[in-house]
Parts: C-alpha cells; sequence; structure tokens
C-alpha cells in the first residue's frame, strides 16, 4: 500500500501520502516492555497514572509518597543515577523473554530503547557525551547490548522488533541549557544510529509534548526515515512527534491511546496499558492489582472489534526477569489465540462492532447479570463490558461473534441479508450449531 518510489518532503502533506505498511493493522497484537533504571527503585502509588518509570521526576516534583518511599530505602542524599550500579540484568535471558512473547500470540515486540530518563539500552555514544557518563547498558553496569539481543532473539522466534523512542529527556545537561543543541547534536544522531543498527519495524515515539513537530525538526527526520532509511516500506509510526501532532489522524502515523477506550473503526490506531495500572514494574503492585487474563483478552477483542491494536506492556525487573504473573497472563492469551486468532488476526471491523444485551442490564448491576448467565468469575466482565452481549470483527464471507458470557440463544441483529444459508461454528470445535439464517 505504500506508494514505491516516491520521495517524501519534509512536511505533512507529504508524508501523509506514504500510509501505514498494512502489517500494522493486520498484527492486532503486540507486547510492550518498559525497561531502564526505574525498574531499580521499582515504586509508585497504586492508582491510576501511578507510572513507576516516573520516579525521577516524581521525586523531583516532590511527591511526599516518593520521597518517604526513597528516603526510607536509599537515604536521604542518594541520586537516582546511582541506581545505574543496582540495573545489573544479571539473570537477563531474551530468548526465554522473546519465547514467551511468541507463545502469548503477540505479532511484534516493543521496546523502550530510551525512555525519559536518558538511559539507552543500546551503546548509544550521544548518550554518554551528553551525560559526561556511562549512561547506557554497554559502557554502564550491565555491560550487555540489552536492545540488540532481545532484536535478535524476538526476529528469531519470527516477530517483528520495533522500539519506544522519547525525543525529550527531562534533565538532558543539552536538553536542558539549549534545546535546539540538543534536537541536532544529541536526538538526531541518536535516532539514526537506533534505526540504523536495529533496522526497527516500529517507532514509538514520545517525549514530544514540550515543543512543536517544527522544534523538533521531526517531518525531516520522518523523511529521512521513509526515504532512505533501512526500514523505509517496513516501519510503522506512532502519533507523537511534537505538541501539535498527537491525535492527528493525518495518514502516515498510527493514533495511540493510552489507559484508554481507544477509537472507533476508520482510523489506525493501537491502544497501550500495562496489566496493573504502570508501564515499568511497580513492586507495590499485589496479584489483586493486576488484570485477570479474561479481561484483557476481553480488551483484545474490543479494540479489535473497533480495527485497533493491544500493545499489551510488561516491566521486567532490574536483574532482567519478566516477572512470572506477567508471563503467566502472556501465555493464557495465548491458549486462547491458539484456538481463536483466526477471529483476530488479519481481520477488519464488521459493520457495527458490538450488540448490545436486550435485556440492557445497566453496568451497575453487574453481580445480577453474573448470575442470571452464569458468568463466571473468571470471565467477570468489566463495567465497560457488562452490558455487551456480542462483539464482532470480519473477514471476506466470515463473520465472527465473541460472546463475553455464555448463553444458550443469540439473535444477530446485523446479519446480513443472504440468500444462501449460513452455517456457525465454534472455533476450535468441529461442530456446527444450530442456526436460523434466511
Ligand atoms: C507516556 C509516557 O510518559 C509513559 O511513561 C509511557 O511511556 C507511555 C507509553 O507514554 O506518555
Amino acid at each position: 500500500s505504500l506508494s514505491a518510489q516516491k520521495k517524501y518532503e519534509a512536511n505533512w502533506n507529504s508524508l501523509n501520502t506514504r500510509g501505514i505498511p498494512t502489517w500494522f493493522n493486520d498484527a492486532k497484537f503486540g507486547i510492550f516492555i518498559h525497561w531502564g533504571v526505574y525498574a531499580v527503585p521499582s515504586f509508585a502509588v497504586v492508582a491510576p497514572g501511578g507510572y513507576s518509570e516516573w520516579y525521577w521526576y516524581t521525586l523531583n516534583s516532590g511527591n511526599k509518597a516518593n520521597i518517604e518511599f526513597h528516603e526510607k530505602n536509599f537515604g536521604k542524599n542518594f541520586p537516582y543515577q546511582n541506581f545505574e550500579k543496582q540495573f545489573t540484568a544479571s539473570l537477563y535471558n531474551p530468548e526465554q523473554w522473546a519465547n514467551v512473547f511468541r507463545r502469548s500470540g503477540a505479532k511484534y515486540v516493543v521496546l523502550t530503547s530510551k525512555h525519559h530518563e536518558g538511559y539507552c539500552l543500546w551503546d548509544s555514544k550521544e548518550a554518554d557525551a551528553a551525560w559526561g557518563r556511562p549512561w547506557n547498558a554497554v559502557t554502564g553496569t550491565p555491560k550487555r547490548d540489552l536492545l540488540g539481543d532481545l532484536t535478535n532473539a524476538v526476529r528469531k522466534e519470527g516477530l517483528r522488533m520495533g522500539f519506544y523512542y522519547s525525543l525529550y529527556e527531562w534533565y538532558n545537561p543539552i536538553w536542558q541549557k539549549d534545546k535546539a543543541k540538543y534536537v541536532d547534536e544529541v536526538m538526531t544522531p541518536q535516532f539514526k544510529d537506533l534505526v540504523t543498527k536495529y533496522k526497527p519495524s516500529v517507532i514509538f515515539s514520545d517525549g514530544e509534548w514540550d515543543q512543536s513537530d517544527t522544534a523538533w525538526k521531526s517531518p525531516s527526520l520522518l523523511a529521512w526515515l521513509f526515504n532512505e532509511s533501512p526500514v523505509k516500506d517496513e516501519v510503522a509510526v506512532d502519533d507523537r512527534w511534537g505538541n501539535n501532532t498527537r491525535g492527528n489522524n493525518n495518514g502516515s502515523t498510527y493514533l495511540t491511546s493510552e489507559y484508554g477506550s481507544g477509537m472507533q473503526p476508520g482510523v489506525i490506531w493501537e491502544e497501550s496499558q500495562g496489566i496493573g495500572q504502570s508501564y515499568g514494574y511497580n513492586r507495590m503492585e499485589s496479584a489483586d492489582d493486576y488484570k485477570k487474563s479474561a479481561e484483557v483478552i476481553l480488551m483484545l477483542v474490543d479494540i479489535v472489534s473497533r480495527g485497533g491494536n493491544l500493545l499489551l506492556d510488561i516491566g521486567p525487573t532490574a536483574d532482567g526477569r519478566i516477572p512470572v504473573i506477567m508471563q503467566q497472563k502472556l501465555l493464557d492469551i495465548g491458549k486462547w489465540l491458539d484456538v481463536n486468532g483466526e477471529a483476530i488476526y488479519n481481520t477488519k471491523p464488521y459493520k457495527v462492532s458490538r450488540q448490545w444485551s436486550s435485556t440492557n442490564i445497566p453496568a451497575t448491576d453487574k453481580e445480577a447479570y453474573m448470575s442470571k448467565y452464569k458468568v463466571s468469575e473468571l470471565v467477570k466482565p468489566s463495567k465497560e463490558h457488562a452490558n455487551i452481549e456480542m462483539f464482532f470483527t470480519a473477514k471476506p464471507g466470515v463473520l465472527y461473534c465473541f460472546l463475553p458470557s455464555f448463553q444458550d440463544k443469540v439473535v444477530i441483529k446485523d446479519y446480513p441479508q443472504t440468500s444462501k444459508k449460513a452455517t456457525i461454528e465454534v472455533l476450535g470445535t468441529k461442530k456446527v450449531i444450530n442456526c436460523n439464517s434466511k
């Protein structure tokens, strides 16, 4: 779908004629990874927006809970950057991670190459030069190309690899002195180095809100990416390129929602969220703070029925492990996708994405709904899902229906009128079930 041989100019009108590689919207499910020095304190107050990767900033902005936690555990004068010594990745096994990702049914992985703290998971000389100290995983404590090793392992499992990249850094010394210089001498060459060396299929740009796309020079960076980079025909990029770009449905960038309810069909979009309420690992979260596997599956179905992708986030530990509870959720999702993936991957939204329950149970009557429909605890619908009888996805000649709760009998209100009699099958069984169709 990309216009071959075309030269894109450094303006949105031209860039937007590129489109987005079709593989992205067909993939539907990806794994997001937030891993950096913040994995050491691994702390946030458990609440909506309680992002542990914001630890440094939250501490500096005087958050009482963070200060108390920090002083109690690390002392009054412990600077954040000293956490780097404990970011060992000593048990890191990228092949094991990639194996779990493949078995989760995800088709792509997006790793934080650099978050707002500025620490790089590959050998970025721009990072060390700007910070005047080892501030990447190769020259720093892990002594390992964490990003490159995962990239290789993920590709060996047959998945695509992409990177999250924060344009700005809260405390980069050059950024703080001279933003234009930071753009020219740190961010731009660093970004090009990342893309050239590791050839990502996705760029999830972020940290764009401080200034405009013009100040970031992001249109020319994207022109380079689409014209000259080794991934010009492959890469899908998000919509975070300046404080004026997010949410623009402009053709060359996919829209991002974050712990949100996502968008409606007609645009290319991706919702991201963690299994708990943080992207980076938060040690304050307990098992009860994590979504149940069935809730994540229902969320995936809901998103895909509206034409979107789910980028489900996990947060590894400072010593390089994926918390077992996160692995378990991923494997549960994979088991479900083994049977039902046909109704997810490569599908398009149906003309209606859902059918509301005719009994129209208010979300507040969830308990009554559950006992009426014998919904088990495991598939307890979330508030938003309680009234939904069915979700739909489609492929040519096939309509897929997802029932969040078991029912003996359903009526598909928006079934297309055809002369052919339909057959209905439950995926994973060879059973054809009774139906009346015109
Ligand atoms: C946000 C960031 O500030 C969060 O920490 C996280 O990376 C999320 C995906 O994007 O804007």
